[in-house]
């Protein structure tokens, strides 16, 4: 068992650990157990936002600002696997190599279920062993605005939207579930044209929305290639923390939170069943039987699944 070595920080442990979560490996769901009184400690930061806004130069403002104030820091990098953002993931290795001397930052890219959108059973796994490791921060970057971002947003403690200027589209396009994920717009890459544009368009899509004033997001704006602007950024992600924390808002969040975790724990587990059920010899004669039509397909289903559940 490696979770009291996981615990202790110990990184080569905590490497090991992700990798048998990942395969879904001989007693990891004994780990994950060991570890789970361990957890709920880090403050888990959600970043989304179209490809290319800039938020893994973000990102990396954050973790050296993170550092600067001693704090220990985890990444996860939820990786699209699409043919577009291939290179995106190499670009961020690149940029965060000079963290990788580092023992207090902890980078790790994680893949999704590919066109089937979702976070991969193991995502909230990884999040769980990187709190449980020790880090004060756990910072997890998706891109766009599909349903694991809304899924991020749901675990995260703090979700940010970043924006860009010069996209009028864009902004219509964000609008369809954008407001009720996001606690902060970050508009970022300042120092292009059409900035004002951008927080105008923003705030005019924030007036419509119902909540009272003191709910809506706040908009900051920030030049991540220069630094600009990150030491608000933090400052507003710690005002949020704790604005949220005290709110009967966050009491309903925290449900939704334990129930959202507990059915995907419970998909995951239901999952594993079926994938080993799938590759039973057994099964796959009955499969033989659905070709040759002497049985059919739904009373098939019917008893395996009475069978995964008995
Ligand atoms: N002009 C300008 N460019 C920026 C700024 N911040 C980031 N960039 C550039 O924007 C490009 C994309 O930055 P990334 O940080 O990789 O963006 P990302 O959102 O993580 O991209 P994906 O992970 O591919 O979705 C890079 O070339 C950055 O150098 C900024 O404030 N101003
Ligand atoms: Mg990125």
């Amino acid at each position: 068992m490696l979770y009291k070595d996981v615990i202790k920080g110990n990184i080569r442990a905590v490497a090991k650990l992700i990798r048998k979560v990942d395969d879904r490996d001989g007693d990891f769901l004994e780990e994950l157990k060991a570890i789970y009184p361990h957890t709920g400690k880090a403050f888990l930061i959600g970043i989304t936002g179209n490809p290319g806004a800039g938020k893994s130069t973000l990102v990396n403002n954050l973790i050296k600002k993170f550092r600067e104030q001693d704090k220990r820091v985890g990444v996860i990098a939820i990786d699209p696997t699409s043919p577009f953002s291939g290179g995106a993931i190499l670009g961020d290795r690149i940029r965060m190599q000079k963290f990788f001397t580092d023992d207090k930052v902890f980078i790790r890219s994680v893949a999704t279920r590919g066109t089937l959108g979702g976070l991969s059973r193991s995502t909230y796994d990884i999040i769980k062993v990187m709190d449980a490791m020790g880090n004060d921060v756990v910072i997890i970057e998706t891109v766009g605005v599909g349903q694991d971002e809304i899924e991020i947003s749901k675990l995260a403690d703090v979700s940010v939207v970043v924006v860009v200027p010069g996209l009028g589209d864009h902004i219509q396009a964000i609008k369809a579930g954008i407001l009720e994920i996001a606690d902060l717009f970050v508009v970022n890459k300042a120092d292009l044209d059409g900035v004002e544009r951008t927080v105008m368009d923003l705030q005019y899509m924030l007036s419509m929305d119902p909540r009272q004033e003191s709910d809506k997001p706040e908009i900051i704006q920030t030049i991540a290639e220069k630094g600009v602007g990150i030491e608000e950024f933090i400052s507003k992600l710690y005002e949020l923390k704790e604005k949220l924390k005290s709110s009967k808002y966050m009491e309903n969040l925290g449900r939704e939170r334990h129930k959202l975790e507990l059915f995907s724990i419970l998909d995951s587990l239901i999952e594993d069943k079926l994938d080993a059920l799938l590759t039973d010899t057994r099964v796959k004669e009955e499969v033989e039987m659905l070709q040759n039509r002497k049985k059919d397909p739904y009373s098939l289903a019917e008893s395996l699944l009475n069978e995964v559940f008995k």
